[in-house]
């Protein structure tokens, strides 16, 4: 007689059961907490309180109750989060579809609902594993396909991320005890180390409800659960070792395969670091942006002060080291760069106290073109509008005539090809 999935002798594979489960689940739980806060944290650095041009998610409503002013301490704070928040969310691929196969036939089990409580617990499994696969679908194509969704996947991911958690909190109230119980009661009925656990009479004593995940009618193993676990966290260990690379510079970075930041740095000298959009690609000229043409633009207070960079070179020029580090997780280690203050420039218009600015860019179309940047950021000695990268004038494809650098800040808020500043309260 035929089975159907909702059968549990349909599912033979002698793998499944409370270990196995319980093992990828008491991992996923730290793991998806450590992306649900470093994404968190990845949304507060974009400053979306301050200005409408920043904020993605202007209904955030209650869900923006964290907000606050992103430091500038220490000047690769944004490296490190965002840099775990995606090399963290890749490696924990394999162990997310693990854990989800290691539990299929209770999504097919019947009847569907048993009771009040049952039904709940099935409600937020659906949005579970709906928001588990959404998170990481939406997060791997942004990274992967260079903002597949522009302003859409910030709004996406965001609103996907709270209903995840929600959903995981409370998976996780439900279940943490029960893994924790099957792991430390398997562990003492097999103290040699669970070895034996490759056979389903490992797993005879197992918590109620759990008794599911056992198939009635196992097939005959082919690898131990141990040689299972080691499958995947081999699997997890080569996105680990093929992404990790492009948060670093040089050769560490060839070694990131899988990232489209990884690979050699683009050309030589100064200017040969990682780009995000070209200048060709933002429909930067070389016209528009040649001594005659381009003066900077800066307001604030009534004043309009307009400089060449002729002009900009006369100032008090400083210099910092400073990394760029993209939401899309990749970063480059600290470049020199050299430029005036911006709160010098905030001076200019008469302000004692630097206020936020707006920055626009000469790029009329597309995202990026425009940014706020908080008080805080503004009067920080290391954040300036750089005319120099490691020695040279920057680089067409690095912002030349001018662009925004900033201590901690994600790249996004760097602006390049800066054509006005306007201070004030945002
Ligand atoms: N005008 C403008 N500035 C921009 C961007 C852009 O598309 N247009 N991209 C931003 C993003 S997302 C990043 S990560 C940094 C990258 O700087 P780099 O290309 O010099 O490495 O520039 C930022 N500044
Ligand atoms: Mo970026």
């Amino acid at each position: 007689m035929p089975r159907s999935p909702s059968s549990p002798a349909f599912w033979r594979s002698p793998l499944r059961g409370p270990w196995f489960t319980s093992v990828l689940g008491i991992v996923l739980l730290g793991g998806i907490t450590v992306l649900f806060v470093t994404g968190l944290l990845s949304y507060a650095a974009y400053n979306p309180g301050l200005s409408r041009v920043n904020d993605m998610t202007p209904d955030k409503g209650l869900l923006g109750f964290y907000l606050f002013s992103w430091p500038t301490d220490p000047h690769w704070l944004y490296r490190l989060t965002q840099g775990v928040h995606v090399t963290l969310g890749i490696t924990l691929i394999p162990v997310l579809l693990a854990k989800l196969w290691s539990v299929v036939p209770k999504l097919f089990a019947l009847p569907p609902v048993r009771s009040l409580a049952h039904a709940l617990e099935r409600i937020s499994l659906l949005l579970l594993v709906g928001g588990a696969l959404f998170e990481f679908i939406t997060g791997v194509l942004n990274v992967q396909l260079d903002y597949l969704f522009p302003g859409s996947f910030y709004r996406l991911h965001f609103y996907g991320a709270w209903v995840f958690f929600a959903a995981f909190v409370t998976h996780a109230v439900l279940k943490v005890p029960t893994a924790l119980r099957n792991l430390r009661h398997l562990r003492e009925e097999h103290p040699s180390g669970g070895e034996e656990l490759a056979s389903p009479e490992g797993e005879e004593l197992v918590s109620p409800g759990d008794e599911e995940l056992v198939s009635p009618d196992p097939a005959e193993p082919t690898v131990s659960r141990r040689g299972a676990l080691g499958f995947v966290g081999g699997g997890s260990l080569l996105l680990l070792a093929t992404t990790a690379g492009h948060s670093f510079d040089g050769p560490l970075r060839e070694t990131a395969l899988l990232a489209p930041h990884g690979g050699p740095e683009p050309g030589s000298g100064p200017g040969a670091f990682q780009i995000n959009k070209t200048a060709k690609s933002r429909g930067i000229s070389a016209t528009e942006t040649s001594e005659e043409a381009w003066r900077l633009v800066v307001e604030g207070r009534g004043r309009t002060v307009r400089l060449s960079r002729d002009e900009l070179l006369q100032l008090a020029l400083h210099s910092a080291a400073l990394p760029i580090a993209c939401v899309e997780g990749w970063s480059t280690s600290d470049q020199w760069w050299r430029g005036v203050r911006l709160r010098d420039l905030a001076r200019l218009v008469g302000y004692e106290q630097a206020p936020d600015v707006l920055v626009e860019s000469l790029q009329r179309h597309g995202a990026f073109r425009r940014a706020a940047l908080r008080d805080n950021q503004v009067r920080d000695a290391r954040s300036l509008l750089a005319l120099y990268v490691n020695g040279e004038p920057l680089t067409p494809d690095h912002g030349y005539p001018a662009r925004i650098i900033v201590p901690a800040a994600p790249g996004v808020l760097n602006t390049k090809w800066v054509a006005r500043m306007t201070f004030g309260d945002l």
